[in-house]
């Protein structure tokens, strides 16, 4: 179950190394992931925010459960660079010309 789990998470990692190495299409991909995460439209993803999008993404896992908050931390720790424990759209999906 836990496995399965990380695949997701690594599968979501691969998608913004992707970003470094392929043409802008990718960039749009992740800017449309991190809308559909910011559920309120703030261009911040909270903790929460990811939790249901996870969800969403029909993992079938308890919310409460310890695995499923255990993924939602190592998704935070992969992408909340200033740890202000938000994900900004720049943090998910950095742009070319800012490297
Ligand atoms: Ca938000
Ligand atoms: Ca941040």
């Amino acid at each position: 179950m836990y496995m399965k789990l990380l695949v997701i998470v690594l599968f979501l990692c691969h998608l913004t190394c992707l970003n470094y190495a392929e043409e802008n299409a990718e960039a749009a991909n992740l800017e449309q992931v991190f809308k559909d995460m910011d559920t309120n439209g703030n261009n911040k993803v909270t903790k929460k925010e990811v939790s249901k999008y996870l969800q969403t993404k029909g993992l079938g896992m308890e919310p409460d459960s310890d695995d499923f908050k255990r993924i939602v931390q190592s998704f935070f720790d992969s992408y909340d660079k200033n740890k202000d424990k938000a994900i900004t759209v720049d943090e998910f999906a950095p742009k070319k010309d800012e490297l």
